[in-house]
């Protein structure tokens, strides 16, 4: 339900981030020549290390952590968490869904797509989801009212700066360390 483009193993050919919808995720890596091959198994990217399919509904693939390698965040519905792949080079990555606070922060939510930019010009990437929730009138009823319309942004600071609120790792981009409202609206600075 989600594309996003970068060169992960910058060999300077762009390669192509697929986010499935209970399927695992597909990942093509740009072979050159109009070639690619499907690579999310064998990079990690292909499920969430918890196992379980989830429904992609977006992703974004940039550097969440500044080391010059494009990372994947991925949105999904409620329960399943926001898969974070953080790119460990040589064509790797490592999920740090767990780590960075996503898991907890994400599993009440249902999201549907995913800007990676830094919204407070503090040099950390920050990340933006717009919420919404399934479509259906049997659902409706079933989702907490905090959950239903707000999109909400995760700050993050690198390692080393404590927050008021919840500094997750003290090695590891992004430090997850709050979730906040955002203004659709203020998303623009990408
Ligand atoms: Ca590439
Ligand atoms: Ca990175
Ligand atoms: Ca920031």
């Amino acid at each position: 339900m989600g594309v996003a483009i970068a060169d992960y193993d910058g060999d300077g050919l762009p390669d192509i981030f697929v986010a499935n919808d209970k399927l695992f995720n597909f990942l093509f890596h740009n072979k050159g020549n109009n070639k690619f091959g499907e690579v999310a198994f064998e990079t990690g990217v292909a499920l969430p290390e918890h196992g379980n399919l989830i429904s992609g509904m977006g992703v974004d693939f940039r550097d969440l952590n500044n080391d010059g390698y494009p990372d994947i965040a991925i949105a999904a519905l409620q329960n399943e968490t926001f898969p974070i792949y953080q790119n460990i080079g040589k064509g790797n990555f490592r999920e740090i869904t767990a780590r960075s606070g996503m898991t907890t922060l994400s599993n009440p939510m249902s999201g549907y797509s995913v800007n990676i930019a830094d919204f407070d010009n503090d040099g950390w990437k920050d990340i933006f989801i717009s919420r919404g929730d399934v479509a259906s009138p049997n659902m409706a009823n079933r989702i907490p009212s905090s959950s239903r319309t707000r999109s909400f942004g995760i700050w993050s600071r690198g390692s080393g700066r404590r927050s008021r609120r919840k500094p997750v790792s003290r090695n590891s981009h992004p430090s997850v360390i709050a979730a906040q409202q955002w203004a659709t609206s203020t998303v623009t600075a990408d």
